[in-house]
């Protein structure tokens, strides 16, 4: 693999250096207090496994933006489409001049998705954006109200997600009233919850719950991420994903996989529900599909997407020609480059590491994920109470080191690894030597 940015850590400065230590100062004074920043260093540039900041520090990335580029940070196809498509035109609007792009990767995404079935797409520029529309998709089309989310669930910001959503603090604290007809049912979550080890029980739980509290025929959609993401990397038990669909199908209820995070071979396979064979109704998707571009869909069953009268789906930027151009450069990067073979590969090296950190330490409480999206769940040695100073004690020692790590878990108390699936072996060997040390010295 070729890279324009030499791949390596090296640190030229403490972190963060002088010039992103002024760029700090500068906006406190500019921007809104309500947006956080994981690492107080600024970007100047990013290829492959690397950032580096405005110092020159060269830090290993392995949180790839929050699971966006999973093609790295500036491929050269993707930079390649960007260029050539904003040479032409930036903007026409979808609804009033279409282009060729949308429609190709409404194509795309109807052959990649789960299933065989006819499918339809409609494209958006951020992940809360898909998941509202799936909603409003799913009411239309069965001219039904009520909606289940789950515990630990991450669905958006926007109001109708953060009702979805699942965490108050930082996400949903006096940021209300959230929209009615939201209902949370229990998930199955292996490492916390006895009951959520058998997923054909955890399922049956759940389902119980919903034909008592809403009834099945009040119900117009269950929504799941199929890994959950902000809520810790939680891979529910083998079984749960296909009893609910299984039972959403049945009863016709719109069974929607958020795949915003867990999308586009981050989980060794196309997408996350592949693993056990589920075929969702509608599936979200954003973040991966576009190498960086805003850019999010909503496909699925041509039926409930073509039930929506024409107009009634759509916004001033839903498919930007720029991110369609990204989007399709960026799937090809994948499939060329067998990206979800690659997070495979990946995953195991993160594994086989941890383990060991697992064993030395006692910290490690859950080693869990799929593919190139795997989490430690940091726990008080011989309990499983959670440790979430351990999580922010060990992703600050990382990057002191020069390493940019994640953490997530609705007890803040989880380490994720989401790297560039473009990142070799050595970056990533060093890198989590780097955060097997910070771990060990987290106790
Ligand atoms: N659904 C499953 O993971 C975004 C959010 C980070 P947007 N996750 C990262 C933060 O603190 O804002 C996400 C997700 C799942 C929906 C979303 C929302 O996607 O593109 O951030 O709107």
């Amino acid at each position: 693999m070729t890279t324009r940015i030499p791949q390596v850590r090296n640190l030229v400065t403490e972190l963060p250096g002088p010039r992103s230590a002024a760029l700090a100062a500068r906006r406190t004074a500019a921007v809104a207090a309500g947006v956080g920043s994981s690492v107080p260093v600024y970007a100047a540039d990013a290829d492959g496994g690397v950032i580096v900041d405005i110092d020159g520090n060269s830090l290993i990335d392995f949180g790839s933006g929050i699971a966006v580029t999973s093609v790295g940070a500036s491929d050269p196809a993707v930079a390649a489409a960007v260029a050539g498509q904003a040479a032409h035109f930036t903007h026409t609007c979808f609804m009033v001049t279409p282009y060729e792009s949308y429609v190709a990767v409404a194509e795309r995404l109807n052959a990649l998705t789960p299933g065989d079935h006819e499918k339809r797409t409609v494209l958006f520029n951020s992940g809360a954006e898909a998941v509202e529309n799936a909603i409003k998709i799913a009411r239309l089309a069965t001219g039904r109200d009520a909606v289940v989310a789950f515990d630990h669930a991450y669905h958006g910001r926007t109001n109708l997600t953060m009702g979805l959503t699942a965490k108050s603090m930082p996400y949903k604290k006096n940021f209300g009233p959230f929209a009615p007809e939201l209902y949370r049912m229990p998930a199955s979550y292996p490492y916390r919850d006895p009951a959520g080890t058998d997923g054909k029980q955890a399922a049956a739980d759940a389902i119980d719950r919903i034909e008592k509290q809403i009834g099945a025929d009040s119900l117009a959609a269950i929504i799941i991420e199929p890994i959950q993401g902000e809520g810790g990397f939680i891979v529910p038990a083998p079984g749960f994903l296909p009893a609910l669909a299984e039972w959403a199908r049945i009863n016709g209820v719109v069974f929607i996989a958020d795949e915003v995070q867990t999308g586009f071979a981050r989980t060794g396979d196309w997408f996350a529900c592949d693993d056990e064979g589920v075929v969702p109704d509608l599936i979200t998707m954003a973040k991966g599909i576009a190498g960086g571009m805003p850019l999010s869909a909503v496909t699925g069953r041509a039926d409930l997407l073509d039930a929506v009268h024409p107009g009634g789906l759509g916004g001033t930027y839903g498919g930007n020609p720029v991110a369609c151009a990204a989007a399709l450069a960026a799937l090809d990067v994948m499939e060329e480059r067998q990206l979800a073979r690659r997070a495979r590969e990946i995953g195991e090296r993160i594994v086989t590491r941890l383990r060991r950190v697992a064993d030395e330490t006692g910290i490690i409480g859950d080693l869990r994920g799929r593919g190139a999206m795997i989490a430690a769940e940091l726990v008080h040695p011989g309990t499983t109470e959670p440790a979430p100073e351990y999580a922010r004690a060990a992703a600050a020692a990382a990057l002191a080191e020069g390493v940019v790590i994640l953490t997530c878990g609705t007890y803040g108390n989880v380490i994720r690894l989401l790297p560039p699936l473009v990142i070799g072996d050595d970056l990533l060997d060093d890198g989590l030597e780097v955060l097997a040390a910070a771990l060990a010295n987290a106790l």
